[in-house]
Parts: structure tokens; sequence; C-alpha cells
């Protein structure tokens, strides 16, 4: 592959992008990438692995000579300073923007956006195979997946950044331009062990699988509803108010005394009913376990709780109709105490219950669903549009939620102009 840059002209090169992608890039790319995951676990060690189990050793080995040999010959490093890999013929420096970030953030997973418009995809091999995320530090590559690839417009990478530094501009580095490299995408090793279960929701067909553990939840509708609607980010599922659910079984959240949901929901709010965007409930009183609510009279976001059914009370908290909204509930139980509390687009939290709160961490024995209580019928169903599901065993800070709407919303992370290897 030639190192000097290509015509901004974007050439399909290989047949196989208008297979499994398609020209409208609703299919899900990684979905042939799943059976590869190997590392099964979300801490530092899957960046190692990501090398390890690459058929493409030998690139990697002679990335090292040649990352020594750089070193001994000041002449090649200034001209190429840093360079992970010699196989990889391009990069982009990622920028994380922490203006708005009040505290620094670890292993946090940002989304990065790729358009036809200001991304040359030429170099790029098949599907994104060759792209690799890699840590400012050099070596560190980090753990990334696909939910859209579109080489003809835009495509979205889910990536866990080593940390976003408040106030500041933390890097990391896109490389790509190798078409021998295997696939190096690695969706548990996307996100923090505390995430148990993440959807994209992305699939038109099928379960819809959890990013972050692999749970596989299954949509289940009687007319009305779809699972190829349009998301705030790529795919999402769309339910009637009645009947849709997507259900994803008893037990598959271990129980814990503190819990952080999150979703991106767009809803018309129409009728009187309460409607589960996310639901931790039991089927039986006392209805244990935590939720995410919204009133469809008022836009209120809650939860249900041991004294009954709560929701915001704030303005800022109530959701607007047929507008995107990123919602979050955060639980914290001590004992026999704890607060619920809930916050909207990131902004500021509302304390909606606090006190005698024992029954309302994840529960054992609770099942958990999208878009519906299946304890009960057309009560308990939402009437709109989900993406983005989010669950994490830990109370997420407010600097995570705020960081998480800046980063879906496309507001943190800037993909800088593309380096061509320069040995
Ligand atoms: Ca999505
Ligand atoms: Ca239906």
């Amino acid at each position: 592959m030639g190192l000097g840059l290509l015509g901004s002209g974007c050439v399909i090169e290989d047949p196989s992008y208008l297979g499994p992608a398609g020209p409208t890039g609703t299919s899900d790319a990684t979905g042939s990438t799943g059976p590869t995951g190997p590392t099964g676990t979300s801490d530092s060690g899957s960046a190692d692995s990501t090398g390890s189990t690459d058929p493409t050793g030998p690139l990697h080995m002679t990335a090292t000579d040649t990352g020594e040999t750089a070193t001994d010959t000041g002449e090649t490093e200034d001209a190429c300073p840093g360079w992970w890999d010699a196989g990889w013929s391009r990069r982009r420096r990622l920028v994380f923007d922490g203006a708005e970030v009040a505290e620094d953030l670890e292993a946090f997973t940002v989304l990065v956006t790729l358009d036809a418009a200001t991304f040359d995809y030429d170099p790029v091999a098949p599907g994104g195979a060759d792209l690799r995320f890699v840590d400012d530090d050099g070596t560190t590559v980090l753990g990334h997946h696909v939910e859209r690839w579109d080489p003809l417009g835009t495509s979205l990478l889910w990536v866990r950044a080593e940390r976003i530094d408040a106030g500041g501009a933390a890097h990391a580095w896109l490389y790509y331009g190798n078409d021998g490299a295997s696939d190096g995408s690695d969706r548990a090793g996307s996100y923090d062990a505390s995430y148990v279960g993440v959807w994209h929701l992305d699939e038109i067909r099928g379960p819809h699988v959890d990013a972050a553990a692999g749970i596989a939840c299954a949509w289940q509708e009687g007319g009305g509803g779809t699972q190829d609607a349009a998301g705030r980010i790529g795919g999402a599922s769309e339910f009637d108010g009645t009947d849709d659910i997507i259900e994803c079984g008893v037990d598959q959240i271990p129980a814990t005394d503190r819990a952080t949901i999150t979703a991106w929901v767009r809803l018309p709010l129409q009728g009187d009913l309460r409607q589960a965007v996310v639901s931790l409930e039991s089927l039986d009183s006392p209805y244990a376990g935590l939720s995410l609510y919204v009133r469809r009279n008022d836009g209120a976001i809650g939860t249900q709780s041991n004294n009954g059914y709560v929701f915001s009370s704030q303005p800022s908290n109530m959701v607007a109709a047929d507008q995107w909204a990123f919602l979050a509930v955060r639980s914290v139980r001590d004992d026999m105490r704890g607060t619920l509390e809930v916050s909207q687009n990131g902004e500021a939290w509302e304390l909606i219950a606090s006190g005698n709160t024992n029954d309302l961490g994840i529960e054992p024995g609770t099942p958990l669903a999208l878009g519906k209580w299946p304890g009960r019928g057309a009560n308990r169903a939402m009437d709109g549009t989900l993406d983005e599901v989010r669950i994490s065993r830990v109370a997420r800070s407010d600097a995570w939620v705020r960081a998480q709407y800046l980063s879906d919303t496309g507001a943190l992370v800037q993909v800088e102009a593309e380096q061509a290897y320069c040995p």
C-alpha cells in the first residue's frame, strides 16, 4: 500500500463492502465477530489479548522491531513520532474535550463517529477490520467495536478510552490502513467491569444482544412496533404502547445495592399510564427492584419504590414530547436506607426518594425487560422509541453521566486530520 495520501473520492475497492454492510448501513457489522471475542472480561487484560490472539502476529513483531529501530535512529522517530505499529499506514488523533467534564474519568467508553464527508474510507480494510484504537502512551490498544459500518456515510464505533481529563484534552489514536489485519473488535473489552448490560438495539431481526456481557434478549410484538427504527445513535426499537417488549430473562443482572440505568428515549407522551423503559422489577408484591419509568401525561422520570411509584417534580426532569432525551436513574442503598435520583440530558440530578428504600437495589429473582414491565398488559407498556440502554452495578457520578451525554451527542470526541506513516 502506498504511503502517500489518496484522493478524497470514496472508491469501493472491495465489493464485500456492499454485502453485509449494505448501502444503508443498517446491518450489524459486528455480528460476525462476536464469537471471536476471546477475552470475556473487560479488565485491562483485554487490550493485550488483542495482539496475542491476532493471527497477524508477525506484523506486531515487525512493529515492535521497527519501534526499537525508530528509537535507535532519531531521524525516524522525529519524522513519525510515537507511531504504534508500522503495519498500519494511517492514523488520526482523537481529542477528548474535557471542558465540560467535572472530574477525571477512567475506562470511559466514548462514541467515535466517522463521516464520509470528513473521513476518507479508502485506506480502511473492508468492514473496518483494521481499525485499532491506541492510547496516547503509544502501546495500549483500547477495546472497541462497531455499532454501524457504512463506508459511504456515517459509521459508529464505541471505544473504551483510558481516561478523560477534567477541563483538559486527553488523546488517543485511531490507526487504519492495513489490509492484512484481522478484525480487531472486542465488544466486552469496550466497557469497564461495572457495566452489566449495554444494548445498542441496532439488530433489525433476531435477539438484541448486550455488548458488555452477551445477554441475548428476545423482541416480541403483536404488530405495531419495529426493531428497525431510527435511533438516537444508529438503530433502535420502537414500541407501540400495548404489547411490544424485549424480554431478557430472570437473574441476568447481578444483585447490587448500587445501580445506574441510562437510556435514550423519544416518546409521543400520549395517554395517562406510566410506561416502563427499563424494568428490573419483580412480578409479585412488593414489586422490589429498580426500574426506569416515564409518566405518559407529563413526561416525568421515575421508578417504582417500596412506597409505590416515585417521579420527578422539577421541570428540568420532565421529558418533552417527540424529542430525544437521555434519561438516568441512580440508586444507592446502605442497609435499610438509601436514595433514588433521576436526571435528564446529563443535567442536575433530582432526589425523588430517600430513607427506607430497602427494596431498591437490583434484586435476585427479578426479570429484566426493555419497553414494558412483563407483569401486566398495556399498563406499564412503553409508547415510543428506545435506544442505547446501559445498566451499571455502581452509582455513576454526576460527571460520568454528563460526559456520557456529551459523548453520545458528539460533543466529547474530535477526530483530527489523517497522518500517513513516514518511515
Ligand atoms: Ca443504537
Ligand atoms: Ca405490538
